[in-house]
């Protein structure tokens, strides 16, 4: 038989073919019972005569009916919405300086991985396009054993101590006496939270702007936020940072945009990676690395332990040092996607983790949570979750175990099983966790080094460009705008005016309200019954970088301007040019987009040189939204284009969302918003017309105005 790529993909794939033992396909086989008895009619139960009751007797109908009343498991408390792939990731050169770590030494190695995306606040079936951070998981099956990164979209978190996730938690989720709202923060038991913990500030300034409303799960950043630590073969230790950058730059959607395509697909974001892996369009990020020596700890305007802060690349460059490619989908959402259990504390020879206080919480958490989400201790057995390493303990029985253990032996040291399984020793590959030296006193306390909550605030914010920064604004004024409580966002005004004041003037300006002359003190509310209040005050310590670019995504290198596998919209209608259809369709596909006709009906149109195209979608089904850019062919179908109520919000909603729109005529405008704005003939506005321009370049210049993705220019001042 002929091998198939997946088949291709599984044999040098150690994990594929690790989990291939586990599939199960019943093409050309009988229906059975789970005992293996074929099934003569599962369409009818036993009954008692034709019009009788059913049967006790039937065990065909027990058990179909009892595994599916059991079908369900919980989902995860929190990142239960999530979408997920298989890949590979290779290092680009031997880390050994740094780290010991297997899979980071040799190039030639590709390294199995399944990653997860995920929102954070919503449940399972929830929309994609909340504005939230997005989890960002990958799980590196790695000759030594399975590596978690367990990170995120934004390098920052809320809170700098894990005993206070349960009351982040809580207060993001839908308030519990009615929950309301779902998979959104814009509600008042949120802010009010987070206006009594200033610590969370800088990460808020990373959930308000546009890097929680992707465009993709593909064009998204990733980060490790803790700092860990790589430990080489010499036990010398440095501190890492990780980035994951995405080979497709980092693109947001506008929060108009956001809240309709929630409507219109609440899939989006799942649709895509699956489309674009299905196409061969495979993502890609590629690894960087931030390396510290650890004499260097004490060097910097923060302190590494504190996972609100994060270290800006003008201190420490990021340096790329491998790349991700996730080229497979899972074959079963459940099995794989549901069930993979993810945790910071999977780690490998060569990687050791800080004293950072929430990194520290979650060693907990994550196989704790695991328990009650998968059932039982042996998850690991679970094929998603299975290292490819060989393992050998002592641990043994417990609910749905797999595995036969053989021998009388389940203990160590033990004589009778000849001493296995042996320990290694650390030349053999044993884990050893770095030897840090701890002299301390045991205390419930905070350093105070962790104080200065609001200065990267303030550096995230300048950093923006001003289009940046009035999202943040207006994100802002959203989410502060649906509380009922006015006392919050009055304290939520004082604390961001310790960030920057036009951004609170602005803020205040849309709520309506009056920003506080001196915010409330203490402002810390987070701190124990007897904790001395003046020393948990928030302190501002002078920052050497000032303004950091890679913080922005429209100044950041990470904003690429390719457009392979956008997907643009062309409207037709009965008449439309087919030499332009045809031409901008290669043109566009030569760059890897994808395009759609969309037309009054589904079936096909006549073009007007009398040849059919085949319609995808009817503008009952399209919507702007769903598309990153619209073209409208010209021809004989100029009458129908210029009073058609959906071509008119199609090309509106584009214009307002600030997407390109490109047309052979400009008279297609001649009903649509603002067409003040068509004078320009060069496409600086991303609308780009044919007529206007020489043939020759037209298809160019929709291309290269694409690739700036949004002409944001086109919103309003504040
Ligand atoms: Fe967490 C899931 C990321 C802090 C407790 N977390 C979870 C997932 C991601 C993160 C991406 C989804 C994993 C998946 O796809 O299955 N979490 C983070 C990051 C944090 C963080 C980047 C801070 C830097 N988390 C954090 C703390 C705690 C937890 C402080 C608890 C003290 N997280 C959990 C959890 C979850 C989880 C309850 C839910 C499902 C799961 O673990 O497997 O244990």
């Amino acid at each position: 038989m002929k091998n198939t790529k997946k088949d291709l993909d599984d044999a040098e794939n150690r994990k594929q073919q690790d989990l291939n033992l586990n599939k199960s396909d019943g093409t050309e086989h009988f229906m059975t019972t789970d005992q293996g008895l074929k099934i003569n009619d599962d369409t009818n139960s036993l009954k008692a005569g034709e019009r009788g009751p059913s049967l006790l007797e039937d065990f065909i109908l027990r058990e179909k009916i009892t595994h599916f009343d059991h079908e369900r498991i919980p989902e995860r408390i929190v990142h239960a919405r999530g979408s997920a792939a298989h890949g590979y990731f290779q290092v680009y050169e031997s880390m050994e300086k740094y780290t010991k770590a297997g899979f980071l030494q040799d190039p030639s190695i590709k390294t199995p991985v399944f990653t997860r995306f995920s929102t954070v606040a919503g449940s399972r079936g929830s929309t994609d396009l909340a504005r939230d951070i997005r989890g960002f998981s990958v799980k590196f099956y790695t000759e030594q054993g399975n590596y978690d990164l367990v990170g995120n979209n934004v390098p920052v978190f809320f809170i700098q101590d894990a005993i206070k996730f349960p009351d982040l938690i809580h207060a993001v989720k839908p308030e519990p006496n009615n929950e309301m709202p779902q998979a959104a923060s814009a509600h008042d038991t949120f802010w009010d939270f987070i206006s009594l913990m200033p610590e969370t500030m800088h990460t808020i300034m990373w959930v308000m702007s546009d890097r929680a409303i992707p465009r993709s799960l593909r064009m998204m950043e990733g980060f490790g936020v803790h700092t860990f630590r790589f430990v080489n073969k010499e036990n010398e230790s440095h501190f890492v940072k990780f980035h994951w950058k995405p080979k497709l730059g980092t693109h947001a959607v506008a929060w108009d945009e956001a809240q309709k395509i929630s409507g219109k697909n609440s899939d989006f974001h799942r649709q895509d990676l699956w489309e674009a892996i299905e196409n061969g369009q495979f993502p890609e990020w590629e690894l960087g690395v931030q390396i510290i020596p650890d004499a260097d700890e004490h060097k910097f305007d923060f302190d590494l332990l504190d996972p609100t802060k994060l270290v800006p690349e003008e201190l420490v460059p990021v340096t790329i040092i491998g790349k991700m490619v996730l080229n497979r989908n899972p074959d079963n959402f459940f099995a794989e996607t549901e069930q993979v259990a993810f945790h910071p504390g999977h780690i490998v020879p060569g990687i050791d983790f800080t004293n950072d206080p929430l990194l520290q919480g979650r060693l907990f958490s994550y196989t704790d949570t695991q328990l009650s989400r998968l059932g039982s201790p042996n998850f690991h057995e679970i094929p998603i979750n299975r290292t490819i390493a060989p393992m050998h303990n002592n641990q043994r029985d417990g609910h749905m175990r797999q595995e036969i253990n053989v021998g009388r032996v389940s203990y160590h040291p033990n004589s009778l099983g000849g001493g296995c399984p042996f320990q290694a020793k650390i030349e053999e590959g044993g884990f050893a966790s770095f030897n840090e030296r701890i002299d301390a006193q045991k205390v419930r306390d905070r350093s105070e080094s962790f104080s200065d909550h609001f200065s990267q605030a303030t550096l995230f914010y300048n950093s923006q460009t001003q289009i940046e920064k009035n999202h943040i604004i207006n994100a802002l004024r959203f989410e502060l705008g649906k509380l009922e409580t006015t006392a919050i966002q009055t304290r939520m005004l004082g604390l961001l005016s310790q960030i920057d004041t036009t951004l609170t003037d602005k803020v205040a300006k849309g709520l309506g309200l009056k920003v506080p002359k001196s915010p409330e003190k203490p402002m810390n509310h987070g701190v124990g019954a007897n904790a001395d209040k003046q020393k948990y005050e928030p302190k501002k310590v002078p920052q050497s970088v000032k303004s950091s670019d890679a913080l922005s995504m429209l100044k950041s290198k990470t904003l690429s301007k390719t457009i392979a596998s956008r997907q643009v919209a062309f409207l037709c209608s009965e008449g439309a040019d087919r030499a332009s259809i045809n031409a901008m369709k290669t043109a566009l596909e030569k760059e890897g987009a994808s395009i759609k006709i969309i037309a009054p009906h589904l079936g096909s149109i006549k073009t007007d040189d009398g040849s059919e195209v085949k319609v995808d979608q009817s503008f009952l089904i399209a919507s702007s939204v769903l598309f990153d850019a619209v073209y409208i062919p010209g021809g004989k179908n100029a009458k129908f284009m210029n009073s058609n109520d959906a071509v008119i919000e199609f090309i509106n909603e584009a214009y307002k969302h600030c997407k390109v729109i490109g047309a052979d005529e400009s008279d297609i405008f001649s009903n649509t918003k603002r067409t003040d704005k068509l004078d320009s003939t060069e496409g600086e506005n991303g609308i780009i017309i044919n007529s206007k321009n020489p043939d020759k370049t037209f298809t160019t210049s929709f291309i290269e105005a694409m690739g700036k993705h949004r002409f944001w220019d086109r919103e309003e001042e504040l």
